[in-house]
Order: C-alpha cells, then structure tokens, then sequence
C-alpha cells in the first residue's frame, strides 16, 4: 500500500475566478520574448521563487527529471557567450537550411548574442537523461517542457523577461555547468529586465477560433 493523503487547497469561487480572467488574460498576453535586457539587477528571492514554482510542475511517474543552473557568475556568462555565438554561427552559416532560416528571418536574429554577458541571470535548464541510478525516466522531454513553461510565466507574474535560447547543439553546457554526463542541456533561459528601449518583433498570437476546437 502507498500512502494517499487528502488534498486540500483554498477554495475559489468562480465568480471570484470570473472577476479576475481579464486581468489574467491581460498580464499573459503581456509577455513576450525579450533580445534586449536591461543590466538592472534583479532581486535573487524572485529567481528562487520562480524556480519554487516550476518544480510544482507535473512529471511522468513524478520523477521530476529537471535540474537547474542560475549562473550570476558574469565570467561564465561570458564564457556561454562565447560558446553559445560558436554553434550559432555555425548555424547561421551552414548548418541551418534554408527554409528554417526563412521561417526566422522576421525575428531578425543572428549569431551574435551580447546579451548572454549582460543578463543578471542565465538559468541553464538541464533534462535528465536516466535518472541518478540509471533508472529509466518516462516523458522528460515533456515533464521538463512543462517545468520550463511554469518557470516562464512564474518570472514574467514577477516583472522579469526571458528567452527561450537553445544554440544546440549545447553539450558545451555540461562543461561549464559541471553537470554529469547523465544529464542534457534543455534550454537557456537569460533573465533580467527589458532594456529601456526594447523593441520586439510585430507579431501576432493565434485566436481560440484558430486553435481550439470544442465538441
Ligand atoms: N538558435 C538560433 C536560431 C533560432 C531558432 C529558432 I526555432 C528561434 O525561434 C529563434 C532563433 C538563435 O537563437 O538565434
């Protein structure tokens, strides 16, 4: 027999929940990958706040196969700089096909990433591949999506701004982040402030017409 216990949560009622969804919807609709981050510093118990709330993300078999790196350290930043704009380059430059680079193209992005130096923080999201004792893992890819998606929304609730970054390949973030062999890089994830001027690109979000189907 495993052990259950009774779940509990504060109750919401839904016309309290009613009241609110504008301004839910409002404050999601309010987020948007940044390029540009302001070198303001940003408060640690935020970041740790945010990363509290990711790991209440669901997992397959609850195996929580994530594990995070926050690098304030602006000498490994630099170091992701270099690393990071190395494989970019080799995809702006060859790798990529041609078709994937015209699907970009109206982001404007190239190799080169200044702000991986000057973010305050760069959270390196890592999956792991077994667990520690080699065990096998169920669903990762899609238990670390979901941490990641609840790490996103819980720093943008917070006033921050991220990207979603991965120069793959990223095994160079193994070395860096002295992470065992067992585990793979997922993502980097700068976090910081929007700078003052920041601009993004002029896009739009699909409809709930475009998207969803009800039966
Ligand atoms: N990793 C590259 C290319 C890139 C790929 C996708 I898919 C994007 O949505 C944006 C960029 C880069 O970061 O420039």
């Amino acid at each position: 027999m495993h052990p259950r216990i009774p779940y509990r949560r504060t109750p919401i009622l839904v016309d309290e929940a009613l009241a609110n969804l504008e301004s839910e919807i409002e404050l999601a609709q309010s987020r948007r990958s940044i390029r540009e981050f302001s070198e303001k510093p940003v408060d640690r118990r935020l970041i740790e706040a945010a990363l509290q709330i990711a790991i209440t993300a669901p997992s397959g078999a609850n195996q929580q196969p994530y594990r995070f790196v926050v690098i304030a350290s602006a000498d490994l930043r630099a170091r992701i700089r270099e690393e990071a704009e190395a494989e970019e380059r080799r995809f702006y430059h060859g790798r990529a096909p041609e078709a994937w680079l015209s699907a970009l193209s109206h982001l404007e992005t190239d190799e080169n990433k200044p702000y991986l130096s000057t973010v305050p923080y760069i959270i390196v999201v890592f999956r792991q591949v077994t667990g520690s004792k080699g065990e096998k893992l169920y669903y990762p890819m899609e238990s670390v999506g979901i941490a990641v998606g609840f790490l996103i929304a819980a720093l943008h609730r917070f006033g921050l701004s991220t990207l979603t970054h991965t120069p793959a390949p990223m095994g160079f973030l193994n070395v860096l982040c002295e992470r065992p062999p067992n585990e793979k890089p997922f993502m980097l994830l700068p976090v910081g402030y929007p700078a003052d001027d920041v601009t993004v690109p002029d896009i739009s979000r699909l409809s709930l017409e475009a998207c969803v189907t009800w039966k």
